[in-house]
């Protein structure tokens, strides 16, 4: 029964409907609860939180990631599906801790400074989220300074930075600098992405980890976590 429930969500999450007015991808789901509907009534039914997120909201996003990858599914596809997402994650929120369930880590994550771009970055504090991290989102447009100021106060395992011009992404550089400078670069691991950013651009600057989505970057932060 909990089985039917959740392959409803993740069908759902695929389908990005977040209530039961949403079309959905395919024809005739219109009027059929979708995942805030489910999620609720997944919770009503006394379902594990976790097993609501790993079998139903991630395990949908998975395959959403792969239609991605496929070019079956397209930005405003993963979207719908990371705002899906969104809003339940919202409405669990409450319940993880209640249960005391402990998150994975804590990431600070933000755009940096001169960047306006943030629907990548709002991607992945979702899927952080839905990977059970704590994230603390800055926002975008965020200054150095500010950053290295919040991880010196909320001392988080990770921090995640997003760049999506050439011209802001230099940032990334300066507040490894920085970090350094305010001697706890190695009380912090960074993460950087955005679609400028490369693999060996994280490298040159001295950073730990990039993520070239969304996925990727829940990978090489759970890979840097265990
Ligand atoms: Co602008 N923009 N934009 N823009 N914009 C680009 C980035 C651009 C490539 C378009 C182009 O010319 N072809 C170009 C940059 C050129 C360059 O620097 N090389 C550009 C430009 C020039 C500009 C302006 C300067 C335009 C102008 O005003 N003349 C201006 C700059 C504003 C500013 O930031 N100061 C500008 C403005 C805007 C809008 C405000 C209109 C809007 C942003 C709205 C918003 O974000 N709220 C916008 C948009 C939408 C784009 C494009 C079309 C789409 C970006 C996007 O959201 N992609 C973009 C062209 C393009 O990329 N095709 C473009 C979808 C998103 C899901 O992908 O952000 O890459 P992305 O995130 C991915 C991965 O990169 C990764 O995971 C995400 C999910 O898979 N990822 C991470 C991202 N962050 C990560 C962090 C991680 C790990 C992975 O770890 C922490």
């Amino acid at each position: 029964m909990s089985e039917d429930i959740l392959s409803l969500i993740k069908e759902n999450v695929v389908q990005g409907r977040i209530n039961q007015e949403d079309e959905g991808m395919e024809e005739g789901m219109e009027g059929k609860p979708a995942v805030t509907e489910l999620v609720q009534k997944a919770l009503d039914d006394g379902i594990d939180v976790q097993k609501i997120i790993n079998d139903g909201l991630t395990s949908g996003m998975d395959i959403v990631g792969q239609k991605f990858e496929k070019k079956e599914y397209y930005i405003p596809d993963m979207l719908a599906s990371a705002e899906a997402v969104g809003a339940a994650m919202e409405m669990l929120e409450p319940h993880l801790a209640k249960n005391g369930i402990e998150p994975k880590g804590k990431i600070i994550v933000a755009t940096v400074k001169g960047d306006l771009h943030d629907i990548g970055k709002n991607i992945v504090t979702i899927l952080l989220r839905g990977a059970g991290y704590l994230v603390k989102d800055l926002g975008n447009d965020i200054d150095d300074q500010t950053i290295v100021d919040a991880v010196k106060k909320e001392q988080p395992q990770f921090l995640g930075l997003s760049a999506l011009l050439t011209s802001t992404m230099t940032h990334m550089r300066a507040i490894v600098q920085s970090l350094k400078d305010a001697g706890i670069r190695d009380k912090v691991k960074v993460i950087v992405g955005g679609a400028p950013v490369s693999e060996q651009f994280a490298k040159d600057i001295g950073a730990d980890g990039f993520g070239a989505d969304g996925f990727q970057a829940v990978s090489v932060i759970d890979s840097l976590n265990s």
